[in-house]
């Protein structure tokens, strides 16, 4: 009994449609497939080990530039495969969802560079082809070469940047909340009319970066704004993610770190006006498993002997927004003023309350085969206890999963850890009913009340519905 009321452990598998994710040079590996990244089958097998996991989502990162900072270019990016090619994350929930009825889609998308208005239709479409399965992860970027090859001579100032996503969220949740009323639809046969026009309304919004006076293109899907997820966890990053996301993806390398960030977050969910458990909060974590410890110590000794420091260096230099080739192997970190992820820097910050220095050559040895999280290697048992040891230890909910190779860690994963997790009534056997959000909070399909986004609904407090277009045309045509 004392077993089923443990709070579970959540798992995603965090992938991006690429060759080298976060473990750079592994794609050299034999066993290896994130080469087939461009074949449909790589991706349905994929979710269907996710989904006989049961796990959350499969959450697929992306970037629109490449990794130039290290060195001043991208030719180390290029020639290590660091993230580049990298495909469309969009497209892959579909493909996804085609071959599975639970498991959810992450989807990365940034707020810097395209319209809000044909992204809320994209938004929208997955929504309704996954059956209320998508969740998107909110991002405001942090590669100046993306800002460059989309016309503008460098990224918006990192606060600047949530300042304007601010209002982009704000253009969505008009659209995808206010703009359709529910029973909008009404497919008479009878009369001819599909939808009544009165109940699908101009969202007026006149803002600082957008115009967008008219209706939202598609009828509402079954979650309406998709379950919202949002990755940063710098001072502006946490109000922002306190606004707006019901789960939040932090990399830390150290569990003091994660606990410091766990409470700024639940802290300020809880000034927001929301509860502090309205947000999932995930960390990324590697999983190196096999049948017993030494099997997966072997395995672990593998993976490292294809680690690419290089590439390493050149993933860790875009993150950091810190050209790393700069730097003796030897140098201490320090204090990094960052326009590019503030969070991931304050981690590897001597004053992130560790206690440790570290120094560009403990930044390799970290990102090796785990990139920005850090990695586990143990028995199916040993990685359970570590997990519930990073639960019970920081507060957060459950774990981003990175590859070393994939889909081998994932399936590792699916075999080793979470029959054992399920043994201690720390992992969940079957899937909850309903949408991803539902799934998650189990309080329905939509936005709850309290949420930033609700507000925006027909009658809500924010709502700036102007359906005075439409009236004048009335009278025009009368
Ligand atoms: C764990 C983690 C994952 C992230 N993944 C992405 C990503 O896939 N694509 C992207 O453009 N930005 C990504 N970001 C960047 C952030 O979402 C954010 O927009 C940013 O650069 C600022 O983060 P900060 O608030 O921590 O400074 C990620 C950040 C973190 C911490």
């Amino acid at each position: 009994m004392a077993a089923q009321l443990r709070k579970h452990i959540r798992l995603n598998a965090f992938e991006m449609n690429c060759v080298a994710h976060q473990s750079s040079g592994l794609w050299r590996h034999p066993e290896d497939q994130a080469w087939r990244y461009k074949d449909i089958s790589y991706w349905t097998n994929l979710a269907r080990i996710a989904e006989r996991g049961l796990f959350d989502s499969v959450f697929i990162a992306d970037v629109l530039g490449t990794y130039d900072v290290y060195g001043g270019s991208d030719e180390a990016a290029i020639r290590t495969g660091s993230q580049v090619p990298v495909n469309d994350p969009v497209q892959l929930a579909a493909v996804m969802a085609a071959v599975t009825e639970n498991v959810g889609f992450g989807i990365t998308a940034g707020t810097a560079y395209e319209h809000p208005v044909p992204f809320a239709r994209r938004l929208s479409t997955l929504d309704h082809l996954t059956k209320g399965r998508v969740a998107w992860n909110v991002v405001t970027g942090y590669l100046p070469s993306a800002a460059r090859n989309l016309g503008h001579d460098d990224q918006r100032e990192h606060d600047d940047r949530y300042n304007h996503a601010d209002e982009y969220l704000e253009v969505i949740y008009k659209l995808l909340e206010g703009s359709w009323e529910d029973d909008a639809v009404v497919r008479d046969r009878e009369s001819g009319v599909f939808a009544d026009p009165a109940k699908v309304h101009h969202i007026g919004h006149e803002g600082t970066h957008f115009r967008v006076p008219g209706i939202h293109l598609s009828e509402p899907s079954p979650q309406r704004t998709p379950l919202v997820f949002q990755a940063g966890a710098s001072p502006r990053g946490i109000a922002f993610a306190s606004r707006h996301a019901e789960a939040i993806f932090i990399a830390c390398p150290t569990t003091a770190a994660a606990k410091k960030s766990v409470d700024s977050i639940r802290a300020a969910l809880v000034d927001a006006g929301r509860e502090a458990d309205s947000a999932k909060i995930y960390l990324l974590l590697t999983v190196i498993t096999d049948a017993t410890d030494e099997l997966a110590h072997a395995k672990h000794a593998d993976y490292l002997s294809f680690v690419n420091p290089e590439g390493a260096l050149t993933l860790m230099s875009g993150w950091m927004g810190v050209d790393l080739s700069r730097y003796d192997l030897d140098e201490p970190i320090g204090n990094i003023e960052s326009n590019a992820i503030q969070s991931i820097v304050a981690g590897f910050d001597s004053g992130s309350g560790d206690g440790i220095t570290w120094t560009v050559r403990d930044l390799v040895d970290h990102i090796g085969v785990a990139g920005l999280g850090t990695t586990v290697v143990g028995s199916g048992a040993t990685v359970a206890d570590t997990m519930e040891r990073i639960v019970a230890e920081t507060g957060i909910d459950g774990f981003n999963l990175a590859y070393a190779v994939t889909p081998g860690t994932f399936e590792d994963v699916v075999e080793f850890v979470v029959p054992e997790l399920q043994r201690r009534g720390l992992y969940p056997t079957e899937y909850a009913d309903g949408t991803l959000r539902n799934k998650l909070f189990g309080a329905g399909d939509r936005l709850p009340e309290n949420h930033h986004g609700s507000r925006f609904r027909v009658g809500g407090s924010l709502s700036t519905i102007d359906d005075s277009v439409r009236d004048r045309s009335a009278v025009a045509a009368s």
